[in-house]
């Protein structure tokens, strides 16, 4: 066989040979994407590869977990499971609830999928608190912040149902944030976290017919959240920072606290995906120096309107710089119109 191929080859002309393998890349390429797809893993148009992560992910049936030292996931407070779902908190007064992975994570990029569902009793705006989840240098603490430790060192994205700052008319809640701690910022519960969070979204989460989800992307520094709550099936955007630094090694979390007021708080799936994305030399060292979590810019709720004004006198200037711009090419292209105008009568006459 491989005599005969060589045979068949040193006959065609170069011409040939080179499509020959040109047509055998593709069918490898196509063999490539065929089994990477019926792997189940998912391709972005831009060619960034994602692979669901058992160890850090949970979803039905929620098998082996708990106390054996071989589950991934341990849990913390009043949070059982259930067949359908692991209920955090149940819709009673004063519970929290929290789960927690064992393993460390030092996937660089990734994308976290979270089904959940808070639901109650309670009429609207007379239910709370919320539920949060983590990516933290420590694990498994009872605190203040959604039934986990406030001062905490790493990400949280807190999904606030009940909005204990009666003085944020401009946020309608639920409302969806995201804040990054370095061990020494609190999370101000009276004031929503407010005074440091990265933004955030209003998200109609609780009560709903529908399925909600919550999608968190950590990919080259970038932290993106995005929603899918009206049942429309995409996602819709709800914060994207630039410049967020977090270290390797931190464990994923979820967690959720009742207090005067309550709801059922219920974690359905949580997915993690490890997103494989080329990297510049420059990336790679810029990864090595993060030791403490950080954002490079947050823009602050109090300095709003002056920023305001700030991007006010940029679009003026930038309109004044088009106009000139404008001008600039309409005398330019009226000289050179007139000049082949003179040109040519040059040529007649
Ligand atoms: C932690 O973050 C706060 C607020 O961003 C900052 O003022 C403080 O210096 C940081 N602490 C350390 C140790 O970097
Ligand atoms: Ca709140």
């Amino acid at each position: 066989m491989a005599t005969l191929l060589i045979k068949l080859n040193v006959s065609v002309s170069t011409r040939k040979m080179y499509l020959y393998s040109l047509a055998s890349k593709f069918i490898i390429l196509f063999l490539t994407i065929a089994i990477a797809s019926s792997n189940g893993e998912n391709t972005y148009d831009d060619g960034i590869y994602e692979f669901l992560k058992r160890e850090y992910s949970l979803s039905k049936p929620y098998q082996g977990l708990g106390s054996s030292s071989s589950s991934h996931w341990e849990f913390m407070g009043n949070s059982m499971v259930m067949p359908e779902q692991i209920r955090l908190t149940p819709d009673l007064q004063s519970i929290q609830g929290a789960v927690w992975s064992r393993v460390p994570c030092y996937i660089r990029d990734w994308e976290l999928r979270v089904q959940f569902k808070i639901h109650g009793e309670g009429k609207k705006n007379l239910n709370g608190d919320g539920m949060a989840l983590w990516l933290t240098k420590d694990r498994m603490q009872i605190g203040q912040v959604f039934g986990s430790a406030n001062f905490f060192t790493g990400l949280g994205i807190f999904i606030d149902t009940y909005p204990n700052d009666e003085k944020q008319h401009e946020r309608t809640f639920p409302f969806i944030s995201a804040m990054v701690g370095n061990g020494s910022v609190s999370y101000d519960h009276d004031r929503d976290g407010r005074t440091t969070d990265l933004g955030g979204c209003t998200a109609h989460v609780r009560n709903t017919e529908q399925d909600t989800f919550l999608l968190i992307r950590y990919m080259k520094n970038r932290l993106t959240v995005m929603t899918d709550v009206d049942g429309k099936q995409e996602w819709k955007d709800c914060l994207d920072v630039p410049g967020v630094r977090l270290p390797q090694g931190y464990y994923f979390g979820a967690s959720s606290a009742t207090g005067d007021l309550s709801d059922n708080h219920d974690l359905i799936s949580f997915k993690l995906y490890e997103l494989t994305v080329e990297r510049s030399p420059e990336e790679e060292e810029d990864q090595q120096e993060i030791t403490l979590p950080s954002v490079d810019y947050r823009v602050d709720p109090n300095v709003n309107i002056e920023d305001e004004g700030r991007s006010i006198l940029t679009v003026f200037f930038l309109f004044i710089v088009s106009v000139v711009a404008l001008v600039v090419v309409v005398v330019v292209g009226l000289f050179l119109y007139n000049q082949y105008k003179e040109n040519r009568r040059k040529r007649f006459y």
